[in-house]
């Protein structure tokens, strides 16, 4: 159940750029003209800029940069993502808040988002630092009917969309390091963990959890990572409004998914090797038996690399460790 407070605010979402009236309100709400006051002052509070007029009422002049449900909801016009907004101010990892939203039946398109993470979770049991404001922490909860085995053309899929919504700023240029890291100036700036329950041949749910760093300074950096990570501020020399930039990476990502349902994987593997790092270049391949060097040539259907042997034919390789600098 909606509460009267998401109600309101959807009243005056509604009514963007015109003055609601008090008694409108009441009575949309059922509730006093004085409880309407004093939600409105409550909105205050939380940041909202509210314009009154008497005989004309209300209206939002200013929604929060405070990330919230409402905020992110605001104004983001979307068909079937973050109808569900879990919006949580400290959590452990969004991913396990997510998991556990899955498992109670949360909707396709359901995400979790948090100001900040006390143990991200990177993969392989990696940390993901994810320090309070200053990027954005992000889990989506999806139901897609493909086969598990297709799950990584998802993960594949979401680092184009997080390259397509960097290259929208201006001298930012994105490059996705294979399989899922962006890096900005070869730097990383966003990961990718992708986490699925399923049945042999039915996915129950995937979750794709999103790391992009906004507006950390270098110093806001943990010292580990200061010499192969980065942010946008640190690349652009300015702050974004983590808020828009959700906004901005949920549309994208809707977009994509759908395009991905409707006409497969093809789009997304161009649009990635697009975007990849060293596709062209030579590359230092280690496989437990062997190690050469060769040119990268691109991605396989499975999301796998593609390189050339030692004799110059193209190869899969599903298990390598490459030297990329
Ligand atoms: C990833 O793992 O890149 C996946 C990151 C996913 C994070 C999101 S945040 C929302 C959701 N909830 C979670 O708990 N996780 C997801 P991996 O490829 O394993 O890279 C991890 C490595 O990246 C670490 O070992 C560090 O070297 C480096 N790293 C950690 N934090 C970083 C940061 N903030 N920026 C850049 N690099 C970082």
């Amino acid at each position: 159940m909606e509460s009267t407070r998401d109600r309101l605010i959807n009243l005056l979402a509604e009514n963007e750029d015109n003055f609601i009236s008090g008694q409108a309100l009441s009575e949309s709400l059922n509730i006093s003209r004085n409880a309407v006051w004093k939600h409105m002052k409550d909105l205050e509070k939380d940041g909202y800029e509210i314009e009154a007029k008497p005989r004309k009422g209300y209206r939002i002049k200013e929604n929060p940069e405070k990330l919230s449900s409402n905020t992110i909801k605001w104004g983001l016009d979307s068909k079937w993502i973050a109808k569900t907004v879990l919006h949580k101010q400290t959590v452990e990892s969004t991913q396990t808040i997510a998991h556990q939203a899955a498992r109670e039946n949360a909707p396709h398109g359901t995400i979790v988002v948090a100001d900040e993470q006390t143990n991200g979770k990177g993969r392989m049991n990696r940390t993901w630092h994810s320090s309070k404001d200053k990027g954005i922490w992000l889990s989506i909860i999806l139901r897609p009917e493909i086969p598990p085995n297709h799950a990584t053309q998802l993960t594949l899929l979401t680092a184009t969309v997080l390259a397509d919504v960097l290259n929208t700023f201006e001298n930012v240029e994105p490059l996705i390091k294979w399989p899922n890291d962006i890096l900005l100036n070869r730097k990383k700036t966003a990961g990718i963990l992708t986490e699925m329950q399923a049945e042999q041949d039915r996915i129950q749910y995937i979750l794709i959890g999103i790391g992009l760093n906004v507006n950390q300074s270098i110093s806001d950096l943990s010292e580990d990572i200061q010499h192969k990570a980065t942010s946008l501020r640190i690349e652009t020399k300015k702050e974004w409004s983590v808020k828009k930039i959700i906004q901005q990476l949920l549309t994208t990502f809707e977009t994509a998914y759908d395009g991905y349902m409707d006409e497969g994987f093809g789009p997304v593997k161009r649009k990635w090797e697009h975007y990849g790092f060293k596709i062209g270049e030579n590359i230092k391949i280690n496989t437990f038996n062997d190690n050469w060097e060769a040119k990268f040539l691109g991605i396989s259907e499975e999301g796998a690399l593609v390189t050339e042997s030692r004799d110059g034919k193209p190869v899969t390789l599903y298990s390598a460790e490459i030297n990329w600098f």
